[in-house]
C-alpha cells in the first residue's frame, strides 16, 4: 500500500572546506536549479526550502597536526546541526544539500539531537572514517564518521570548535554500501568495530537486490530506528557522476544507486538524507555536470517515493467517456 507522502525540508550547505577543491559549494544551487523542489511537488511531496546556510570565515585557520580548516569545519557543522535539528522538530524529513561530506558531522548530530538513536546508511566509494591521527590527506571530508561514533572517541583528539559535538552513533547502527577506496587505518577500524560493510565486492557477489534485503533486515534487527541516508555522489560510477572531487572507477550503476533509495524509502523509516560532493568544476564536459546533477536529483526523488514502475496519486480517478 502506498505510504503517506512525507514533507521534505531542504537545507542548502554551500561549504567546501572539508576538502581542497573549489566548486563543491555550488552543489545546493545546482541541484535546486535542476528542479528538485518542483519535481518533488509533482510527485505529491510537500517540500519546503529553508535556503542556504551561511558560514563564518576563519582567516587564521592553521592546520591542527595534519588536519586542515578545523575551525571552519567545526563551526559550519555546529550551525548545520542546529538547522537540521530545527527542521526535524518542524516535522520534516530533512534533505541536506552539500557541500562536501564533512557536513555529515552536523547533519547526523542534529538529526540525532532531534529524534534520538539513528541508523545510518553511508553510500560512498570511501569510508570517511579516518581520525585526525590516521588521515594522510588532512581533509575533514575523509573523517566525519570517526567524530560521530561512540566507539572511536578514545582515538579522536579534541579540536578547536568541536567542543559542542557529542558522539551520537553506535558502530552497529552503521551500514556502508559502495566502498572501493579505503585507507589501511580505515579498514582496521571497520574490522575492529565489526561494522556492516557492503563494499563493491559484495555488490558484485550478491547483486544490489540481496545487498538491500540484507541491509534492511539488519536495520530491522537493530530496532527500526529512524534512518539517516548519507549519500556521497561519488558512490556512483564516475561514467555517470564525473562531477565530483575524488572519483573512483568501478562504482555503483545508476540503477544500483536508484534501487538503494527505493528500498530505503520502502522501509518507511527514512528521516534525513544528505546529498554531497557534487562539484561542477571537476567534470571534463558540460554533459558530465548535467549527468551528475540530474543523477543527484533522481536519487533524491527515489528517496521520496518515485518508483520506476510508475506512480499515481491516491485520489486518482481515470477519466470516463
Ligand atoms: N580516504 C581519503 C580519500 C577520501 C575520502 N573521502 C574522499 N576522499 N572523498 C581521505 O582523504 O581520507
Ligand atoms: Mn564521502
Ligand atoms: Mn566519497
Amino acid at each position: 500500500h502506498p505510504q503517506r507522502a512525507p514533507t521534505v525540508g531542504i537545507i542548502g550547505a554551500p561549504f567546501s572546506k572539508g576538502q581542497p577543491r573549489g566548486g563543491v559549494e555550488k552543489g545546493p544551487d545546482l541541484i535546486r536549479t535542476a528542479g528538485l523542489l518542483q519535481k518533488l511537488q509533482e510527485q505529491g511531496c510537500e517540500a519546503k526550502d529553508y535556503g542556504n546556510l551561511t558560514f563564518d570565515e576563519f582567516p587564521d585557520d592553521e592546520p591542527v597536526g595534519q588536519v586542515k580548516n578545523v575551525r571552519a569545519v567545526g563551526s559550519a557543522n555546529q550551525r548545520l546541526s542546529e538547522a537540521v535539528k530545527a527542521v526535524k522538530k518542524d516535522g520534516h524529513t530533512t534533505v541536506m544539500l552539500g557541500g562536501d561530506h564533512s557536513l555529515a558531522i552536523g547533519s547526523i548530530h542534529g538529526h540525532s539531537a532531534a529524534v534520538g538513536q539513528l541508523s545510518v546508511v553511508w553510500v560512498d566509494a570511501h569510508a570517511d572514517i579516518n581520525t585526525p591521527l590516521t588521515t594522510t590527506t588532512g581533509n575533514m571530508h575523509g573523517q566525519p564518521v570517526s567524530f560521530l561514533l561512540h566507539e572511536l572517541q578514545s582515538k579522536v583528539p579534541a579540536l578547536p570548535n568541536f567542543s559542542w559535538l557529542k558522539p551520537c552513533l553506535s558502530a552497529r547502527d552503521l551500514v556502508y554500501i559502495g566502498l572501493r577506496d579505503v585507507d589501511p587505518g580505515e579498514h582496521y577500524f571497520l574490522k575492529f568495530l565489526g561494522v556492516k560493510v557492503f563494499s563493491m565486492t559484495e555488490v558484485d557477489r550478491l547483486g544490489i537486490g540481496k545487498v538491500m534485503e540484507e541491509t534492511c533486515d539488519y536495520l530491522c534487527t537493530r530496532g527500526n530506528n529512524p534512518i539517516h541516508l548519507s549519500y556521497d555522489v561519488d558512490a556512483i560510477d564516475p561514467t555517470v557522476t564525473p562531477a565530483t572531487g575524488t572519483p573512483v572507477v568501478g562504482g555503483l550503476t545508476y540503477r544500483d544507486g536508484i534501487y538503494i533509495t527505493e528500498q530505503i524509502r520502502h522501509t518507511g523509516l527514512l528521516s534525513a538524507v544528505d546529498m554531497v560532493e557534487v562539484n561542477p568544476l571537476r567534470a571534463q564536459t558540460e554533459e558530465g555536470v548535467r549527468s551528475t546533477v540530474s543523477t543527484a536529483v533522481d536519487l533524491l526523488l527515489g528517496c521520496f517515493g518515485r518508483l520506476r514502475e510508475g506512480n499515481h496519486p491516491q485520489d486518482y480517478v481515470p477519466p470516463e467517456p
